[in-house]
């Protein structure tokens, strides 16, 4: 090619490119490429989301019917309170795969309550009993800190209802948090293929209360594992599956806040978790923010079941990502 044609061949598809976007512009059609109006909205502390993590973590591993997890859930609840919302606790034994009962404990936290509209975010607070994910198989009996798997979720719907207290939103919220989600049976078990599913045990006996009671909600977040080092949250199979448009919209919106290195355009694989329940026995669209990691031992993490799994390994500027994204979708609802 010449200079000339060269020159020529640039300005033609800068050209198009152009009238590409004035088209997508004046069709206004729903689409990703589409700006969502950003409401204003208050800026997420990761510093004190960090501090409901340590928080949580200073009590030790909150296995479920544990001491420290009576001590952290009253907390917990406490916390809410202090924020504005009116708490609600449900209780159930539960059975996990060795036969074992345990009591749990969902505490559930409304933010508005008399307004018929409502979105839900949800994560677990329990901590998995065993680190048997470790390299280490003498860690493998010992009970988890959880900083990521368990308090990073529960910290970012306390640091949403502290904003929410602050300037509230149209829309009303209900923060549950799950007990139980961490049970199932663990990799050292010989009957690990044989037992049945016990993981996601709060969730399945609040989904059943919720069905039965008529509990409506638009739809639902799930949060796990959202505070990891060097996590990113790829579209999880069953949320794309049931609730496609809730996670367009959450990915959008972490696009245009600038947090798109984090909620990468990538589909995950399907995982087996909270929101599963709330989908099918709840009937609420509910998608799962979990991180999924490409290299390395586990797709959730280096962290994932081990004993590392500390409030050192939390990354505030994951948690910041995160909690902005969802503060900005509850004031844009
Ligand atoms: C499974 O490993 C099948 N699901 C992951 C659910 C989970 C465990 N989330 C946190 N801990
Ligand atoms: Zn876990």
């Amino acid at each position: 090619m010449t200079r000339m044609n060269q020159a020529f061949f640039l300005l033609a598809i800068a050209a198009f490119l152009l009238l590409a976007s004035c088209d997508g512009q004046t069709k206004g059609k729903a689409s990703m490429a589409d700006t969502i109006a950003l409401t204003p909205c208050p800026s997420f502390s990761a510093d004190s989301a960090m501090l409901y993590i340590n928080e949580q973590c200073n009590f030790g591993p909150r296995v479920t019917g544990s001491e420290a997890a009576q001590l952290c859930g009253d907390y917990i609840a406490e916390r809410f309170r202090q924020f504005g919302a009116e708490v609600e606790e449900q209780t159930a034994n539960v059975t996990i795969w060795d036969g074992t009962q345990l009591p749990a404990r969902n505490i559930i936290a409304r933010i508005n309550p008399g307004n018929p509209d409502r979105i839900l975010l949800c994560a677990h607070w329990d901590c998995r009993p065993w680190a048997d994910n470790d390299d280490d198989e003498a860690n493998w009996h010992t009970p988890i800190l959880a900083a990521n798997d368990g308090a990073s979720g529960v910290a970012v719907m306390l640091e949403v209802c502290r904003l929410l207290q602050q300037q509230p939103a149209k829309v009303g919220i209900d923060l549950i948090c799950f007990d139980a989600e961490d049970l199932g049976t663990p990799q050292w078990s010989e009957d690990r293929l044989g037992s049945s599913d016990t993981w996601c045990l709060g969730s399945h006996f609040w989904a059943e209360r919720a069905r039965a009671n008529g509990y409506k909600a638009r739809f639902g977040i799930l949060l796990d594992m959202v505070g990891g080092r060097g996590a990113t949250f790829s579209r999880e199979g069953i949320s794309m599956q049931v609730a496609e448009p809730i996670v367009n919209k959450v990915w959008q919106m972490a696009g245009q806040l600038g947090y798109r290195q984090f909620f990468p355009l990538r589909n995950g694989s399907h995982i087996t978790d909270d929101h599963v329940n709330v989908n099918l026995i709840a009937g609420i669209p509910c998608i799962d923010i979990i991180p999924y990691y490409s290299d390395g031992p586990s797709s959730f993490g280096p962290t994932w079941h081990t004993i590392q799994d500390t409030p050192e390994n939390i990354d505030t500027n994951v948690l910041k990502a995160v909690g902005q994204t969802m503060t900005q979708i509850i004031y844009n609802e």
